[in-house]
């Protein structure tokens, strides 16, 4: 047994420590797939994010290498050399090599790994086919290898150095990540912006070797600068962005906000660092602070007259921009994703905060106090009149009824798995789809003209819009309060528009429709974008035509059909254009639906078998909430230079 090729018995223990992350990877990391390849970066990252808020780093890079690896350095203390008292190896090594052993007892400070979140580097050691690590601790820089998890040597002094730090490059085990071992930049770079808004004083920037693309982030205001980033584009009551940083008992509480004149909220919060999508204890007492300040300042100043009733929490916080951000010692998450913070403390602690200093804010700028209670006395008048209008509505059955609008060329599958539905930009091409469409599984909707924009109107005037409501019926998910994901009629809903700016508006339109009213509906992948043809090649005898969908593909397209003919043996002139030379007698532009028949629509745009539909996905809730406000807010200059910049989207939309 007992051979050099073998490994000695405390290899074999540290191996095994391994084992389970390598056999159940998706338990540690979330999945094998792009997002748990991603988490080896942050799982690093969130360490050298660890010792700036420990107040011992001050930068944190990450360099995507040429040959596929990824480095992440950080100038924090550097992972402790000395020999670890349970395992009898260095510190580097024990962290590198054992489960949970993040090894940061005691010091007293707030942690974004070793958490709920936090696996440990040693779970991307364990699926790293390769990995290096640096340290520069005590004078000295030590180094070592590993892979596979395991170490190919014990860590070695290399060098003396004033520096301090930690600086690892790993390597994504093929075997491990199937389907793809490519980092994303913008996925790397999103992730790194929001570590320097939510930790102020920190520097973070990212290298990627390959392009030469490089970027620095560093936010001297933290969360009021995020705020101020998630608000660009969009009108502010005013400029200045309130802001709080307080210490209760040991949980730091983080507060920015400032009100835009838009008609949702967006308010994010986080704990130590960590996003919590579901808000918790901390969003809760940030709510009942906020409306009882907005409140007893309407109240005192009079513009809240004694025998009206309170403003809502909702009209307190339309249009407001907030983040919250705590950090405690020991973070408990709740629900079935734990995404909720639920340390039942901590509503208390921010409620004192926020009602303290918010107050406090308001007295000292009583211009922008008016205008926070002007907005949500406004709101208060909205709401009641949209309840009204929506009342009126639900009343006369126009959105439940069983009658569904006369418009709607309806399917004949009732089983929302087997049947779709075609919103049609105008009539016309609604009637072409309606008689060249499979009438058991496609339903078709014709929609006239632009449809309202619904970013900046409120459901009351929605609901007065005849589109919408139609929209609304023949979906069967009823609206806000009554909406429900279960009642959708159809499986697939696919906007089908003219291939140009009037139809890329019209989507934007509606996805923002669908985004804003039944995110739901994205969420679970029902929402598409037909792509209708650019060209049709039509042969001679025009017995058959070959369609084009992408401009760059007209080229490709005669290229591979003058081939065809060449192995053909047919006659080529090469006096002809290369039109002529692949055996088309005309080359014909498509500017709308209009311009085919039936027929055509049907085989170019709407035939399951041929078609080409773009899903519609929601990766980053907030790029689509920038990119909304960007097009459908009020700044021009933004919309346009969006709309240029974006002019030819084509395949894998994100909104
Ligand atoms: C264990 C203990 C200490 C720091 C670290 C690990 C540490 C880990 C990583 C991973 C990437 N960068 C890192 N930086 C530090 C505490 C060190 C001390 O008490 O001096």
């Amino acid at each position: 047994m007992a051979n050099k090729n073998s490994y000695s018995a405390d290899q074999i223990t540290v191996l095994e420590g391994l084992e389970p992350v390598r056999k159940r990877p998706g338990m540690y990391i979330g999945g094998t797939g792009v997002e748990g390849l991603h988490h080896l970066v942050w799982e690093i990252v969130d360490n050298g994010v660890d010792e700036a808020l420990a107040g011992f780093a001050t930068e944190v890079s990450v360099k995507m290498l040429a040959d596929g690896g990824i480095t992440v350095t950080d100038n924090g203390r550097g992972i402790p050399t000395d020999i670890h008292p349970k395992t009898g190896k260095s510190t580097v090594e024990t962290v590198l090599t054992v489960l949970h052993a993040g090894g940061k007892f005691g010091d007293g400070g707030y942690k974004v790994s070793g958490g709920l979140h936090g696996v440990g580097v040693s779970v991307v050691n364990a699926l790293s086919r390769k990995l290096h690590i640096t340290v520069w601790r005590d004078g000295k820089q030590w180094e070592q290898d590993y892979a596979f998890g395991a170490s190919l040597g014990d860590l070695k002094s290399t060098g003396k150095t004033t520096k301090l730090g930690t600086e690892i490059t790993f390597y994504a085990d093929d075997t491990i990540f199937l389907e793809s071992t490519q980092f994303n930049y913008d996925t790397i770079l999103d992730r790194l912006r929001h570590a320097a808004y939510l930790t102020k004083g920190i520097r973070t920037s990212l290298e990627n070797e390959q392009t030469g693309e490089r970027y620095s982030f560093y936010f001297e205001g933290g969360i009021q600068s995020y705020v101020k980033h998630l608000n660009v584009g969009k009108d502010v009551v005013d400029d200045d962005i309130f802001y709080v940083d307080k210490t209760i008992k040991n949980t730091q509480v983080e507060i920015s906000l400032q009100y835009t004149d838009a008609y949702t909220e967006s308010i994010k919060t986080f704990a130590n660092n960590v996003l919590n999508p579901d808000g918790g204890t901390h969003l809760t007492g940030f709510r009942s602070a906020l409306t009882r300040v907005v409140n007893d300042y309407a109240r005192k100043s009079g513009l809240l007259k004694e025998k009206e009733e309170n403003l809502t929490g909702e009209d307190c916080r339309e249009g407001l921009t907030a983040i919250i951000l705590v950090k405690l010692p020991d973070p408990q998450f709740e629900g079935q994703t734990k995404n909720k913070l639920g340390n039942p403390e901590v509503r208390g602690y921010v409620e004192t905060v926020l009602g303290e200093y918010l107050a406090y804010y308001m007295e000292e700028h009583p211009a922008i106090a008016r205008k926070m209670i002007g907005k949500a006395l406004l709101s208060a008048r909205a709401r009641k009149a949209a309840r009204a209008a929506r009342d009126n509505i639900i009343r006369k059955g126009v959105l439940e009824g069983a009658s569904m609008p006369g418009k709607l060329a309806d399917c004949s599958s009732k089983d929302p798995h087997n049947s779709e539905i075609y919103l049609v930009e105008g009539d016309s091409a609604g009637g072409s789809a309606k008689s060249g469409r499979d009438s058991k599984t496609q339903a078709i909707l014709p929609l006239r003209g632009k449809v309202l924009n619904v970013e900046r109107a409120r459901l009351d005037k929605m609901l007065g819009n005849n589109e919408i409501v139609s929209l609304i019926k023949a979906l069967g998910v009823g609206i806000q309060d009554s909406f429900d994901v279960r009642g959708l009629r159809y499986g697939r809903i696919i906007l089908m528009t003219d291939a140009d700016v009037d139809g890329s508006h019209i989507n934007t339109l509606l996805m923002t429709f669908f985004f804003r009213y039944m995110k739901e509906v994205v969420d679970g992948g029902h929402l598409y974008l037909a792509k209708p043809p650019l060209f049709e090649l039509v042969k001679a005898g025009r017995k058959s035509s070959v369609f084009i969908y992408d401009e760059s593909e007209l080229d490709v397209a005669l290229d591979k059909a003058i081939a065809k003919r060449v192995a053909d043996g047919s006659k080529i002139n090469v006096e002809d254009d290369r039109l002529k030379q692949a055996g088309f007698v005309e080359q014909k532009r498509y500017k709308g639906l209009g311009e085919m028949d039936a027929e055509q629509l049907f085989e170019t745009t709407m035939n399951p078998e041929k078609r080409v539909l773009i899903q519609v996905k929601i990766d980053d809730a907030e790029r689509a909430d920038a990119i909304f406000n960007k097009l459908m807010g009020t700044e021009v200059e933004l919309r346009k230079s969006f709309i240029q910049a974006n002019a030819k989207f084509v395949k894998d939309l994100d909104i």
